[in-house]
């Protein structure tokens, strides 16, 4: 097993922390919004490191869908390029814990129905698309068989 290498953001490894701490009970929801997040565990395509991420969590069914919008940043968070590379996760969705395997959406129809979802369950994202030239990379996380 590899290391596990936090965030360089303390927000984002005190939320992973009391999470993984409280058995999923505490640091479940962003910030004050109220609305629920989940622990993405991942494996560096660089490093090999354990990775950490949290995100909303955005259900489909029993698949989860991961949303790269950082804020609407020009750039593309460094988690996607590790789940191009390694999709095999761990998701943690408050006291259950699943292994999924990720895969990238990217036709139009699948990615139009799972944006919604995305919004419906996290309304800033559209604020996040229009902010930003590169279009917002979706996945869909599913159960392995
Ligand atoms: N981010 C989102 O994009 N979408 C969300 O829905 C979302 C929700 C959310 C909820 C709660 C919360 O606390 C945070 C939330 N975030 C959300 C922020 C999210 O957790 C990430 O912090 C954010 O998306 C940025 O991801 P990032 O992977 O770019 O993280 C940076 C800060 C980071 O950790 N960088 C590392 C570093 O050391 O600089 C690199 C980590 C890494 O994976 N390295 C790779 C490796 O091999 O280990 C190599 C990387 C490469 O160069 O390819």
């Amino acid at each position: 097993m590899s290391d596990y290498i936090p965030s360089p953001r303390q927000w984002v490894r005190d939320q992973v922390d009391l999470y993984e701490r409280s058995g999923g009970r505490e640091g479940t929801t962003l910030r004050d919004t109220g609305l629920p997040v989940i622990i993405v565990t991942h494996t560096g395509n660089k490093t090999g490191a354990v990775r950490k991420t949290p995100l909303m969590r955005v259900k489909d069914g029993a698949s989860y869908v991961l949303v790269g919008s950082m804020g609407g940043a020009p750039t593309n968070p460094v988690w996607v390029y590790n789940l191009r590379v390694n999709p095999t996760v761990e998701i943690r969705d408050h006291a259950a814990v699943q292994t999924m395997h990720v895969r990238e959406v990217k036709d139009a129809a699948g990615r139009a129905r799972l944006w919604k979802l995305a919004v419906a369950a996290y309304p800033p994202y559209e604020e996040y698309q229009a902010k930003t030239t590169r279009r917002i990379p979706l996945f869909i996380a599913e159960p392995k068989p």
